[in-house]
């Protein structure tokens, strides 16, 4: 990346930062949480950057960090001690630290934070500014500061007690998971449909031709300047359809696996690297003991608004998959109603951690013991068995996103209006994925490949049953607490009805 481009990278990632900041007009106040050192080195903090109490330093160490060129690496044990005067020596431990302490491009930036989070942030600042205080007077009577920090001791250097990041209304959120701001649910009765049209401001019926839109490989798409392709593409439905017929260069076809993959990767909710770091942060005994001692009630709540924020990344990535837009809301609707769960265990398998069996869930590494009180342990035990037999497979982030577009857009699903139009788009695909396959010489995976998708079937299969049982043990929480899109997409009103009524 040329300097001038690294350059116009910063400036337009500092205006985000700028943005950002001047959100950051909390009940709790910005100088109330600078008494909250760096999170990172321990020197004095700025405010929540990238979802975590840094300084300044560590906010610009961190956003160069994740230039695609930048890479580090350690020349000891991995293990640098990173505080103020240290925090430059390793670049690479440094950057550990800041994705352990929950440092994220995606950290949601604005939102709402409950009575108990709030008080939790208080009594961190509270604490602070006592030890603060108690410094000062000591060091009055003492009449010495500290040799590099005359403000602050090494008393001030705490571990990390809470990550804290922002979510939609502009105030804090522990760090739990990264919802894309665009992610949001929207309160309108059908939740998918909003999710489809919301950000993208079109239909597939009123779509704008000529919308700007960036082409696969990056250039800013312009439908009015005939395409590179074999085909003069005139607009953009052109292009659209021409995804959906069979793709009619090996160019339209580099262009369509190549809009997928970034769009996999734009959606993906965690990136490889960021979790290969964290693969041995396993939940302790005490951590787990606290998710079995939840009900069977509460763990499925947690479980269902996990998997509800989950589907949502789902949805952004059919989104922007070449042929999708062009089929009706309706076949739409049905694709992410039969293929969004199916989507979302082929992506767990990206956050699974083979060696020690155990999945990316809630910020550490989970086995199969923290899900013990869904009272589900053979859906529990199938879908590791399945990520497990996911991960033997070794696929790459290409071939995982064409699979799970191939996953997400089939034909062979109930209740479509256009079958004909959804098999077109699935062919070509299925195209993508063998042209794929082909380049990096593993034929041999297709076949392994359609065996996955039929044990998928299956996992959902037992896991609506699972919800069925739930659902007639907790009608309320199934019928109420549960997020709205979790409910329009795996349990109709009628499926949630207890057995009496059907
Ligand atoms: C599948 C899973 C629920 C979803 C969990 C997800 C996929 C959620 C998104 C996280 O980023 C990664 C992740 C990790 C673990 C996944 C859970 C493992 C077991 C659990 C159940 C099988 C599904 C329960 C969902 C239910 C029953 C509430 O509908």
């Amino acid at each position: 990346m040329s300097a001038s481009s690294r350059a116009l990278v910063r400036e337009q990632q500092d205006r985000r930062d700028m943005e950002y900041e001047e959100c950051d007009v909390l009940p709790i106040k910005r100088a109330q949480i600078e008494v909250i050192p760096c999170k990172i080195c321990g020197d004095k903090s700025s405010g929540v950057h990238y979802g975590v109490i840094t300084c300044e330093g560590c906010k610009g160490f961190f956003r160069r960090s994740q230039l695609p060129s930048v890479s580090y690496s350690c020349s000891r044990q991995r293990n640098c001690q990173i505080d103020r005067a240290s925090r430059n020596r390793c670049q690479h431990c440094r950057l550990q630290k800041c994705l352990a302490q929950g440092m994220s491009r995606d950290a949601v930036k604005f939102g709402r934070m409950s009575k108990r989070q709030r008080d939790s942030l208080n009594a961190e600042v509270e604490k602070h500014r006592q030890q603060q205080q108690l410094q000062v007077d000591t060091r009055s009577v003492l009449s010495y500061p500290t040799k590099n920090h005359p403000e602050r001791s090494q008393q001030l250097l705490q571990p990390m007690t809470t990550n804290y990041s922002y979510t939609e209304d502009g105030e804090l959120l522990p760090f739990i998971a990264d919802i894309h701001p665009y992610l949001v649910c929207s309160p309108n009765n059908s939740q998918v449909s909003a999710m489809i049209y919301r950000s993208s401001a079109v239909s597939p019926t009123s779509r704008a031709p000529g919308r700007g839109d960036n082409s696969p490989d990056g250039r800013e798409f312009d439908s009015r300047q005939p395409s590179h392709d074999l085909l003069a593409i005139q607009s953009y439905n052109a292009l659209e359809d021409s995804y959906s017929l069979y793709p009619h260069s090996l160019q339209s076809l580099d262009d369509m696996c190549a809009s997928i993959v970034r769009s996999h990767r734009e959606t993906s909710q965690y990136r490889v690297e960021e979790l290969q770091v964290l693969r041995w942060k396993l939940y302790s005994r005490e951590e787990i003991q606290v998710y079995q001692s939840k009900s069977v009630d509460e763990m499925w709540q947690h479980c269902a608004s996990r998997l509800t924020d989950a589907v949502q990344y789902v949805v952004e990535f059919a989104k922007q998959i070449p042929g999708f837009r062009t089929l009706s809301q309706n076949d739409q609707i049905a694709l992410l109603k039969t293929g969004s769960m199916e989507v979302v265990l082929v992506r767990m398998s990206r956050f699974f951690n083979a060696e020690n069996n155990s999945v990316f869930f809630d910020g550490k590494f989970a086995g199969v013991e923290v899900f013990k009180s869904l009272a589900c342990g053979d859906l529990i035990t199938a879908v590791f068995d399945f990520a497990h037999g996911m991960c033997a497979l070794k696929l790459s982030e290409q071939q995982i996103a064409l699979f799970s577009a191939l996953v997400l857009i089939n034909a062979d699903r109930p209740c479509l209006e256009d079958r004909g139009r959804v098999q077109r788009a699935q062919r070509s695909l299925e195209f993508g994925l063998r042209h794929i396959l082909h380049r990096d010489n593993q034929e041999s995976l297709m076949h392994k490949l359609n065996q996955r998708m039929a044990v998928l079937r299956s996992l959902c299969s037992l896991h609506m049953e699972k919800l069925q049982w739930f659902s007639q043990h907790y009608p309320l929480t199934a019928h109420i607490l549960f997020p709205p899109l979790y409910k329009e997409l795996f349990a109709s009103e009628a499926e949630l009805l207890p057995a009496a009524t059907h």
